[in-house]
């Protein structure tokens, strides 16, 4: 338990019964991530099946399985990567047969997920900063609400700051959140200063004891320079205020953009210091194959998935796991 490892109870270990609950929940979150994931098993997954089914393993094949990969969103240079690195074990371990193969694409999809992989920051110390950044409807302010949820049950207290000062309703949205959850939201007027909202929160924060803040940000195209300043004006505030680095700074990546997701990550990375990505709407594309573009080409790692628009929707990242529910293999 992410909370409970450090502001709470004194002995870590659970007694039986709650173990026997913490399993059926992760079998729960199991059978999640596998429904989330089934619009790109049916595509993705189900053309390697098809291609890699009873044929000998050549350099057609290879063409083939490079093509489903981009199609799949894995990115032109991660997928001639993992393809280099299939023709190379294939001659190294004398394999011919090509459904020998689609097992060494599954651990080289989980190696590759792993070189970047890391949890949320273990909190050393009150409050936990969490600041979420990303383009316009990426799921930001939803992903607040699930981490939101997700941390109340773990009795941590929290406090919401509605630093979208932007757009219509989108503080309403946040309070929304705020009130199905139960916990409390800093906010100012729409169109007031962000930077001020974010100054506010924190010493609210410190003030009330907060174990956790969370940050909402307005939506924005990196392409925008001055929008992309006022984020680092953000940042700066929170940084000063809170005398040290904010815990995380995580990009909202919609899974179903596409290849513009590398330039998010890129011009993002640019304005603020991104400790990591949540990825949403997985259940909403055939295309997960955008995990390890990220994953591999922005030198971030993705931290959560959100499967669903259901509080509990939101996952940490994990790539074996990951890629259990994809391909339907034994979790390593
Ligand atoms: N299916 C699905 N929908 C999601 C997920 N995450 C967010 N959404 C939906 O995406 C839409 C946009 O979500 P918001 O949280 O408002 O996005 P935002 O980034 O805050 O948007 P702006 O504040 O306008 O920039 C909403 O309808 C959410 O329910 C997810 O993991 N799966
Ligand atoms: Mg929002």
């Amino acid at each position: 338990m992410f909370w409970k490892k450090m502001f709470g109870a004194k002995d870590n270990t659970p007694p039986v019964e709650e173990q026997i609950v913490e399993e059926q929940k992760e079998q729960g979150f199991f059978q999640k991530l596998v429904s989330g994931l089934e619009k790109t098993k049916q595509s993705f997954v189900h053309q390697v099946e098809r291609i890699m089914t009873g044929r000998k393993v050549d350099e057609e094949l290879f063409e083939e399985l490079e093509e489903i990969l981009i199609q799949a969103d894995c990115g032109v240079h991660t997928s001639l990567f993992l393809v280099d690195q299939l023709r190379e074990r294939a001659r190294a371990e004398k394999i011919t047969e090509a459904e020998e193969l689609q097992a060494v694409l599954v651990e080289e999809i989980v190696d590759l997920l792993q070189k970047n992989a890391s949890p949320l920051r273990t909190p050393t110390e009150k409050p936990y900063v969490i600041m979420v950044v990303g383009v316009n409807g990426a799921g930001k302010t939803t992903t607040i609400g699930k981490l939101a949820y997700r941390f109340k049950q773990e009795n941590a207290k929290v406090l919401l700051a509605a630093g979208d000062t932007f757009r219509a309703g989108a503080i309403e949205q946040l309070q929304v959140w705020g009130n199905r959850v139960g916990v409390e939201v800093i906010a100012h007027q729409e169109g007031a200063d962000p930077a001020a909202v974010a100054y506010d929160a924190i010493n609210a924060a410190k003030a009330r004891g907060s174990d956790v803040l969370i940050l909402d940000t307005a939506g924005r195209l990196q392409t925008k320079v001055n929008l992309m300043s006022e984020l680092s004006k953000v940042h700066r505030v929170v940084t000063r205020e809170l005398g040290r680095d904010l815990d995380e700074i995580l990009l909202v990546v919609d899974a179903t953009t596409g290849q513009n997701a590398l330039s998010q990550g890129k011009i993002f990375k640019e304005a603020v210091p991104l400790t990591g990505i949540a990825l949403t709407k997985l259940d909403g594309t055939a295309k997960g194959g955008i995990v390890l573009a990220l994953a591999n080409e922005l030198d971030l790692a993705v931290k959560l998935v959100g499967v669903g628009e259901q509080y509990e929707d939101l996952q940490d990242f994990d790539p074996s796991v990951f890629a259990a529910a994809l391909f339907g293999t034994a979790k390593q």
